[in-house]
């Protein structure tokens, strides 16, 4: 039996020892579990080297508790454990994941209502006989609805774009503590991926029992789940779980390519240092010494290093999913992904003139002083009614005046001419010809009949990408990460449909949208079909957003080369069909 479970058993008959308001022992359970999660060593490694002794040694472990983790380890069951369910059949740790809810409350509503899960306590909650139970009343009633609520919208993953700027500034937290060193977040979030489900930080530090005060300490944390010498882990008030690791700086590439991950991606690391009958963890890449059962350091400073000890080039960490990245490493072939500072330009920007909230003039200004050479204004074509979409009359002045900020900013920056024309439901366009004519970018994209059969809904799309006009898919998939799941799309057929016409599909940066998304992206590449990554801001704050969009291509393993604006303006507007 492994720590982590060891230390969700504990923690449980600390609840329940508190529900029955037994004196002190719930603290001393609490504090054996938080003990027992953050420590290094597995607690079967510490009772295979000490017996029973040694587990009374870890700090916080008493004799008695000592006792029930030696039951656990030799028998995998605990009676005094099972005695406790026995009397309490409620899922504990679903309940207790619900903020603001005690083991006092969890009783009282098992007892006086039969709450034993999340459904039930929903059911109790909605029919209205909280709030009767004495000592809990409407607002009580209400605000355990408000937790449960909370808990369903987070109870999977974050957006990586939600939990990015948190990250940041924990990180910077840490790094400016005294003895640290270094600070990096590993983990999915460091992949990049669209969706995190915890956080992983990694600190060098030479004084850990102070790093650790700082995290638990931080404003942002609601519950302490474990604090140890070199290892500790929180939630958040939004319900992210942190996890911090404290390495020495000998080791600290190697945590960070084992913290990283992927799994998968270790897992194959792993195989390939094997091969060399080498062996690599998360403390080092390690060789065979002369003595028996010796092994001596290879690497494990850096990741680059151990990348490089391995005959493998350095794979960013978008890439390490086990997709076959490897072998192109191994090879020397793994190819050149688009940086983050490669983007030239942005092609798909709303203004005021529909559902944005600055003018033209503003975006063009804020773009420029992120070093952007080019925008496209592309506003909503007429049938969204409610972004006050433009008709061609409109449409036309808003030339007129795209014309002046382009006077004006002469030198600084180009603003092209577009739109984003709406797909009607048969795959024909919201505007003229006449009027598409006239533009720089056309861009074209779904907003309505969302669930069409796969076989219309390709049609539709491939009917859009065949039209003389539109140079660029917006969202192709049209799907909102969580709340609206992508069109039913034959991908190959739409990818097939861009590389034959010469269309651009984009890769919408924004956080919930993250469309094409990394796998999609991945095969239009391969397909030979151009990308433009476009942040598809809505106002002047949104450009950062890009990055996101940038991360997304990288998980595809698209260059430079596959996306068009990451190209200068005339080279990028060859692109453009007419
Ligand atoms: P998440 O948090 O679900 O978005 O995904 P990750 O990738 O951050 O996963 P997490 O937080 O469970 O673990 C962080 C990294 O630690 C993971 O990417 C790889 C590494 N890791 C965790 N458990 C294992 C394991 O059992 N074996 C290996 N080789 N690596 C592991
Ligand atoms: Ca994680
Ligand atoms: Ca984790
Ligand atoms: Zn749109």
């Amino acid at each position: 039996m492994r720590n982590i479970e060891i230390a969700r058993i504990l923690s449980e008959i600390g609840e329940f020892l508190e529900m029955e308001s037994v004196a002190f022992k719930p603290r001393a359970y609490e504090r054996a579990a938080e003990a027992i999660a953050g420590s290094e060593e597995e607690a079967s490694h510490v009772y295979e080297r000490g017996g029973l002794k040694a587990l009374e040694d870890i700090p916080g472990v008493g004799v008695s508790i000592a006792e029930k983790i030696e039951e656990l380890l030799k028998t995998g069951r605990l009676k005094y454990y099972e005695q406790l369910k026995k009397k309490y059949p409620i899922n504990l740790s679903e309940l207790s994941k619900i903020e603001g809810l005690g083991p006092k409350t969890i009783q009282t509503l098992y007892k006086k209502l039969g709450v034993k899960d999340l459904a039930g306590l929903e059911k109790a909650v909605k029919s209205g006989k909280v709030k009767k139970l004495p000592r809990f009343g409407a607002k009580s009633e209400k605000k355990i609805l408000k937790s449960v609520e909370a808990y369903h919208r987070h109870s999977g993953r974050f957006l990586l774009g939600d939990v990015s700027q948190l990250a940041e500034t924990m990180r910077t937290r840490l790094a400016g503590t005294p003895h640290v060193s270094r600070v990096e977040i590993a983990g999915s979030l460091r992949r990049r991926k669209e969706t995190v489900g915890d956080l992983d930080i990694l600190v060098i530090s030479t004084k850990p029992k102070e790093i650790m005060e700082v995290f638990v300490s931080q404003p942002e944390v609601a519950q302490v789940i474990a604090r140890g010498g070199t290892k500790s882990s929180v939630r958040l008030k939004n319900g992210l779980d942190v996890d911090l690791r404290v390495v020495s700086a000998e080791s600290y590439g190697a945590a960070l390519a084992y913290f990283t991950g992927s799994k998968a991606h270790n897992v194959a690391m792993r195989g390939m240092a094997q091969e060399r009958g080498w062996k690599l963890n998360e403390y080092g890449l390690y060789k065979r010494g002369r003595s028996k059962g010796e092994w001596v350091s290879v690497a494990g400073r850096s990741e680059e290093e151990i990348y490089d000890k391995l005959g493998l080039e350095y794979v960013p960490p978008e890439m390490r999913e086990d997709t076959g990245e490897l072998n192109l490493a191994k090879a020397g072939k793994l190819p050149r992904v688009v940086g983050y500072d490669d983007l030239k330009g942005d092609l798909q920007v709303q203004s005021d003139w529909t559902d944005g909230s600055n003018s033209i003039e503003e975006l063009a200004v804020a773009a420029a002083r992120l070093g952007l050479n080019y925008i496209a204004i592309t506003d909503h074509s007429k049938r969204l009614a409610m972004a006050h979409g433009l008709d061609p009359a409109r449409l036309a002045k808003q030339g007129v005046e795209i014309d002046r900020v382009n006077k004006k900013l002469k030198g600084k920056i180009t603003v092209l001419k577009g739109t984003e024309c709406d797909i009607l439901k048969d795959g024909t366009l919201d505007l003229p010809d006449s009027a598409l004519s006239k533009l720089d970018v056309v861009g074209a994209a779904i907003h309505s009949y969302f669930d069409l059969p796969r076989k219309v809904q390709t049609e539709r799309l491939i009917r859009a990408i065949s039209n003389k006009h539109v140079d660029i898919i917006f969202h192709p998939t049209a799907r909102l990460i969580d709340r609206r799941e992508p069109c039913d799309l034959d991908m190959d057929q739409i990818i097939k449909a861009a590389k034959g016409t010469g269309t651009i599909l984009e890769v919408d940066a924004y956080p919930d949208r993250l469309d094409l998304k990394d796998e999609y992206i991945r095969k239009a590449v391969d397909a030979g079909v151009k990308l433009a990554i476009d942040s598809d801001a809505h106002a002047v704050g949104h450009f950062p957003l890009l990055k996101y969009g940038i991360a997304q291509a990288r998980r595809g393993w698209a260059k430079k080369s596959d996306v068009v604006n990451a190209w200068p303006l005339e080279r990028m507007k060859k692109m453009m069909k007419q």
